[in-house]
């Protein structure tokens, strides 16, 4: 491929993945935020009277990427600055020890329970043993695909409905372009590798020189990451490969070792988009290893705790609470690094 369709390839699969990643770092469960509405009082607890300490039950997926240690780091972080009470629970990335948390919170009978589902579904019986415990529920990060909406009070995580819309016009103006694409996907069954999946190939499916032509997951984490891509590489495909999306940075940076092990140049032989924006994905950029980073903040400690004290205090919270994003490329990485958050 020439050097100025690699270029334009690049551009279209980073604006592709861009908009892809959009539905990437959380799934849009469809509700409206309306701030006037009370967190549904059937079931719940009433508010509980001002408390010395607010008690939270917090089931963490895993610690499968840099992404997770920093949203972990940012929720164990706000809870002690704000003398709350975290009983933390690591699920490593089972679902069913995520179960298992939610229903030693309801005995410890704490104030607010909150997770980040690691997949969308099977989550009904124990939410409805939640509500009739009267305990209201936070979803952070992810979604969970349920009947009933007032099985949780707000979910917390990225928005890209605008940023959707201002990116959707600004790719729709490039030329069409050329890429043999091998996509690394996330955690079977989880909201973000099912959205961004199927948001990419809405994206390109614009475009017919975009072509997937290897898919497989690496479960999010690089040792997976580079596993699967040397195997891509491996396959009789594998000398068409010109392009990787990522659906998060640990297995793109996986999957870069297994690109210069097989003798290629990440990010230039083979052009790399990801998801994430974490720290060691900005130092791959600078270093010209990987082309761009769509951000999925996990510093959502912040709004998390915001939203618990507003719950325990009785007060409205919005059914969804936006984190914000950004997308990063090579070009700025450099600059950018310095006052990378995580
Ligand atoms: C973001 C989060 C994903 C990250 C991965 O929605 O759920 O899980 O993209 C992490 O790095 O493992």
């Amino acid at each position: 491929m020439s050097r100025m369709h690699r270029r334009l390839a690049l551009g279209l699969l980073t604006a592709a993945s861009a908009l892809t990643l959009l539905s990437g770092c959380s799934k849009q469960d469809g509700s409206t935020p309306n701030s006037s509405e009370k967190p549904k009082a059937d079931g719940a607890k009433e508010p509980s009277a001002p408390k010395s300490q607010v008690r939270v039950g917090f089931s963490q997926i895993g610690a499968e990427s840099d992404w997770r240690k920093a949203n972990t780091e940012s929720i164990q972080a706000e809870a002690k600055k704000r003398g709350i009470d975290l009983q933390f629970v690591d699920a490593q990335q089972k679902q069913e020890n995520q179960i298992k948390a939610l229903r030693s919170f309801i005995v410890q009978d704490v104030d607010v329970i909150a997770f980040s589902p690691v997949v969308e579904t099977g989550w009904e019986p124990v939410l409805k043993e939640i509500k009739d415990a009267g305990i209201p529920v936070v979803l952070t990060d992810r979604a969970v695909d349920v009947s009933d909406p007032d099985l949780f009070v707000t979910f917390i995580g990225a928005d890209f409905v605008e940023e959707d819309a201002g990116r959707g016009s600004g790719w729709r103006r490039r030329p069409g372009g050329n890429a043999k694409i091998a996509e690394l996907q996330g955690t079977p069954g989880s909201a973000p590798a099912i959205d961004r999946k199927k948001g990419f190939e809405e994206i390109i499916a614009g475009y017919p020189g975009l072509q997937i032509i290897k898919s497989q997951t690496g479960e999010f984490t690089r040792a997976k990451g580079r596993e699967v891509m040397e195997s891509f590489l491996k396959s009789p495909e594998g000398k068409d490969i010109t392009a990787l999306f990522s659906h998060n940075d640990d297995m793109a940076l996986g999957a870069i070792q297994a690109i210069e092990e097989a003798g290629l140049k990440p990010g230039v032989d083979i052009k790399i988009v990801s998801i994430d924006g974490v720290h060691a994905a900005f130092e791959a950029m600078v270093a010209g290893k990987l082309n761009c980073t769509v951000e999925c903040n996990p510093l959502l400690g912040p709004q998390l705790f915001d939203a618990v004290e507003a719950i325990v205090a009785g007060k409205p919270v919005e059914k969804r609470i936006v984190t914000k994003e950004g997308v990063f490329t090579q070009e700025t990485a450099a600059e950018d690094i310095k006052t990378r958050q995580y």
